[in-house]
């Protein structure tokens, strides 16, 4: 594990189960329909229960999902966080499609609604470098500037923001990438 205090807020990394996390709020990479799907959304949904995808129906039914790059929230059902923030990254498309940008834009959303929301701790995994297939260098690149520039902005904002990494080779990238200081 990894960990850095950006403007007194502690960043983290580690390797494990997004699903498993003691925060008040996890993050969710869904889709633009919040239909549930594989990945962490799947892992979400199973672990979570109906309630979230009861909340996510209403979403859908009320403004028609969540667009790329934005973000809505949910509770939690079951799970140890009390929240799910619920965003969607991009599809990548070979990167000239503005994937770097919505990809951005996913973070900033989550952390906007957090902070909106008076939440204090959450939990990312690493958005679109599975089923949407956004290569993971480039990914954490952007996930860990455009996390640390929304730090530096709101100081103190939150006790921890941490990232966690499915597997040994995705935390190995993200902690190459602080310490390279992206
Ligand atoms: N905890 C943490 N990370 C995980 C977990 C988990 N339980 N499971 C997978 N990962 P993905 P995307 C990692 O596919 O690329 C869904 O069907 C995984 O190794 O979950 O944004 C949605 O409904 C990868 O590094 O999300 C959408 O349709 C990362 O999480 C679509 O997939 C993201 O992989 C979203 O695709």
């Amino acid at each position: 594990m990894t960990e850095v205090n950006i403007a007194g807020t502690l960043l983290k990394l580690l390797q494990g189960d997004i699903v498993e996390q003691e925060v008040e709020a996890i993050v969710n990479a869904a889709n633009t329909g919040l239909w549930g799907g594989s990945g962490v959304d799947g892992a979400i949904h199973r672990a979570g229960g109906p309630a979230i995808a009861a909340e996510c129906r209403r979403i859908r039914e009320e403004q028609g999902g969540c667009p790329v790059g934005q973000a809505v929230i949910t509770s939690g059902g079951f799970l140890k966080a009390r929240y799910v923030i619920h965003t969607v990254g991009p599809i990548w498309h070979g990167g000239r499609k503005g994937e770097d940008e919505l990809l951005a834009s996913a973070y900033r959303s989550s952390l906007q609604l957090a902070k909106e929301r008076g939440i204090k701790s959450l939990a990312f995994p690493s958005i679109s470098t599975g089923a949407y297939r956004f290569p993971v260098g480039r990914a954490a690149r952007i996930a860990l500037a455009t996390v640390k520039d929304f730090l530096a902005a709101n100081p103190g904002i939150f006790t921890e923001v941490r990232f966690v990494l499915f597997s040994q080779e995705i935390l190995n990238t993200y902690t190459r990438v602080l310490e390279e200081g992206f």
